[in-house]
């Protein structure tokens, strides 16, 4: 069973995590509106990473007894400055999401919840590639600048990706 401290903080995160599927769809519809269709779809996968991460935390709640109860979701953002503000503004949003994680682990240990604490486990490791992957795309924009051929191969680059659901389930 789950303490209800424990319960109502991974609620909170499963409210931060479909914020930040809704956060990426916002930047993908900003994306397309300035004709990067490429950048548009990596941020819907990631959109739809983040809605993995969030049915992960409900299984978990559900498996230990407990309640979710989901919360509104707050308003995302509508425009950004460029596709680099709008991809430093991802990093710097995955940055907060890992300091919940850590938040949540260290609550976890002070309630001994080993279980919950093992769970947790995944996320911190997945926090890494989230910073990771985000960043990845920082440091290409910063390279590239304001140049119309960089930004068309950048483009093209985050066009690639496709939705993979064992990156998004960790399995
Ligand atoms: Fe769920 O990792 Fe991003 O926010």
């Amino acid at each position: 069973m789950l303490s209800e401290n424990i319960q109502n903080a991974i609620n909170r995160q499963i409210n931060a995590e479909l914020y930040s599927s809704y956060l990426y769809v916002a930047m993908a519809m900003y994306f397309e509106s300035v004709d990067m269709s490429g950048a548009a779809k990596w941020m819907n996968a990631q959109a739809q990473e983040e809605l993995v991460h969030a049915d992960k935390f409900m299984n978990y709640v559900n498996e230990r007894g407990g309640r979710v109860i989901l919360d509104a979701i707050g308003k995302p953002p509508v425009e950004w400055k460029s596709v680099l503000d709008t991809f430093e503004a991802a990093l710097d949003h995955e940055r907060k999401v890992s300091s919940m994680i850590n938040d949540l682990v260290t609550l976890a240990r002070k309630e001994n919840d080993h279980m919950t604490d093992n769970f947790l486990q995944w996320y911190v490791a997945e926090q890494v590639e989230e910073e990771a992957s985000a960043g990845e795309v920082v440091r290409k924009l910063k390279l590239i600048g304001d140049s119309g051929g960089g930004r068309f191969m950048i483009d093209n680059e985050l066009g690639q990706r496709v939705f993979n659901t064992a990156a998004g389930s960790g399995e």
